[in-house]
């Protein structure tokens, strides 16, 4: 049964068939769904909507991907089958943000099926973190840490969603700049990421694809000055608040 537009709650029911859907054709698994219940519920306090914070971390975001010599999108399971579209979209217009399938869960038919998914958007070259290339990240026994070494293995930028903290401090201890989607400021990587993007996946990437768009024309100094100026502790300190606030 499909959802009706006019039902108060159908973007968020919307979602969930995205990925019950991503769970029959094998992209998604039990726990993504899970986990995806989190995010819902940290959504649902945060009422919803892209706040301000979110829009000053995705500012920021804009600004590194932008300025970055080698940076790549993580995507895993639960982030192509919510936003794969999004994700091809920005790889499309920006080439130089590379796509790299990263699984928790890993096993051939599945990062298979999830590369497929992206290509069926139209994107031409996608990375497999697991392949005889890859190379291990120092300082985590996560299976996220096999990656791709001319994806995540060189990066100097990451943006990650849905990730685990572990891995993002691996990448973090590697020298890689994170960026990372996460409804809940509170876990270990939205403590530990340089920027956290305290908003639903699939409302954040428009926003931040709009926003490369209109950071292509400004300059190297001028985005070099909206890094030195982001303050990440503040932007977290107002997400926790608005979630205690409601
Ligand atoms: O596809 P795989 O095999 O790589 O597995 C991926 C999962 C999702 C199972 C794995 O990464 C996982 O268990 O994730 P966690 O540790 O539960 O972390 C998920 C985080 O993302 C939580 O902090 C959620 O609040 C948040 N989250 C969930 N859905 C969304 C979200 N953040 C932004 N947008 C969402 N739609």
């Amino acid at each position: 049964m499909s959802v009706p537009d006019s039902h108060p709650r159908a973007k968020s029911l919307k979602l969930r068939e995205r990925l019950v859907d991503g769970l029959h054709k094998g992209l998604v698994t039990e726990s993504g769904l899970i986990a995806h219940g989190r995010g819902e519920a940290f959504d649902y306090l945060l009422g919803e909507r892209t706040h301000p914070f979110a829009t000053e971390a995705i500012a920021m975001a804009s600004a590194l991907l932008t300025l970055a010599k080698h940076p790549v999108l993580s995507i895993n399971g639960n982030a192509a089958a919510l936003a794969g579209q999004e994700f091809v979209d920005l790889h499309r217009e920006f080439p130089h943000l590379l796509l790299e399938v990263n699984l928790f869960y890993w096993s051939q038919d599945r990062a298979e099926k999830i590369l497929a998914h992206l290509q069926s958007f139209g994107a031409d070259q996608i990375l497999q973190s697991r392949s005889a290339e890859s190379i291990l990240l120092p300082g985590t026994e996560n299976p996220r840490r096999m990656v791709h070494p001319e994806g995540m293995g060189r990066a100097d930028v990451v943006l990650v969603s849905l990730e685990d903290g572990d891995r993002c401090e691996a990448l973090i201890a590697g020298g890689k700049k994170v960026i990372c989607v996460d409804l809940n400021p509170l876990s270990r990587t939205g403590q530990k990421s340089h920027v956290t993007i305290v908003d639903e996946l699939t409302r954040a990437l428009p926003l931040l694809h709009e926003q490369m768009r209109s950071d292509r024309g400004v300059s190297a100094d001028v985005l070099q000055a909206r890094v030195a100026s982001f303050d990440r502790r503040a932007i977290l300190a107002a997400a926790i608040a608005a979630i205690r606030t409601g």
